[in-house]
């Protein structure tokens, strides 16, 4: 289901897209995780999804791994701009993570790379929720993570991933359980 943001948009209709700003959840917790992930944000930098700059980066986190693998990960998040549709992003971003050697055999298995679309903001219009298959916005874990929150928050605390009526990543953040927090540390200030 396609819920429609405020105003209209051209989403879907198979031509031109208004630019958009989003954000991208990056994650590793096998083989050099910060090299892999400083990797795949200089990519996505130098043009590696087309229509599509890279306009800031977060700090990097080691986080504690939630759910059955226990190899510590690396957290972070990028802030783009793009004038490509959601699905074709996903889909650049897919192949971003193939090169890098990620592959999917079980779900949540260790990865090299993840790049989930966090959020994404049609340009002047709340956040787009969008529900179509293989892919859902906003991403929805991410009300639940600390380590999706606080890169984000760093790039973009006053957003509100589920439209103006709703909290903002900073009371988010704020509101997550001690038992939820899965950070241990800052290991880098800035991705890239
Ligand atoms: N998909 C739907 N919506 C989206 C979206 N907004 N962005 C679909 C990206 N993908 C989206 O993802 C599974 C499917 O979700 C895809 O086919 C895509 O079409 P995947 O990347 O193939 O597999 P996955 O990552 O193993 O599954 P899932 O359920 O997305 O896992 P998560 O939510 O990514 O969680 N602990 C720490 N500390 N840090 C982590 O980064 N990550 C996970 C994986 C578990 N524990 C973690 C971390
Ligand atoms: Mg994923």
């Amino acid at each position: 289901m396609l819920v429609e943001p405020r105003r209209s948009s051209l989403m879907g209709a198979g031509v031109a897209v208004a630019p958009a700003t989003l954000y991208v959840g990056l994650g590793s917790n096998l083989g050099d995780r910060l090299g892999t992930l400083q990797a795949a944000a200089r990519q996505l930098r130098d043009g590696a999804v087309p229509g599509t700059v890279l306009v800031r980066s977060s700090p990097v986190y080691e986080t504690r791994p939630l759910g059955p693998s226990t190899a510590v990960y690396m957290n972070a998040a990028v802030e783009l701009r793009t004038v490509a549709e959601p699905q074709a992003l996903l889909a650049a971003l897919q192949l971003l993570e193939l090169r890098h050697g990620r592959t999917r055999r079980t779900r949540w298995e260790a990865r090299t790379l993840d790049l989930d679309i966090l959020c994404w903001l049609p340009m002047g219009l709340d956040a787009l929720e969008l529900d179509v298959p293989g892919l859902r916005l906003p991403h929805p874990e991410l009300t639940r993570r600390d380590f999706v929150l606080a890169p984000l928050a760093a790039l973009a605390p006053e957003l509100r991933p589920h439209g103006g009526a709703g909290a903002s990543v900073t009371e988010l953040l704020a509101g997550l359980d001690a038992a939820d927090r899965t950070i241990v540390a800052q290991v880098a200030e800035q991705l890239c």
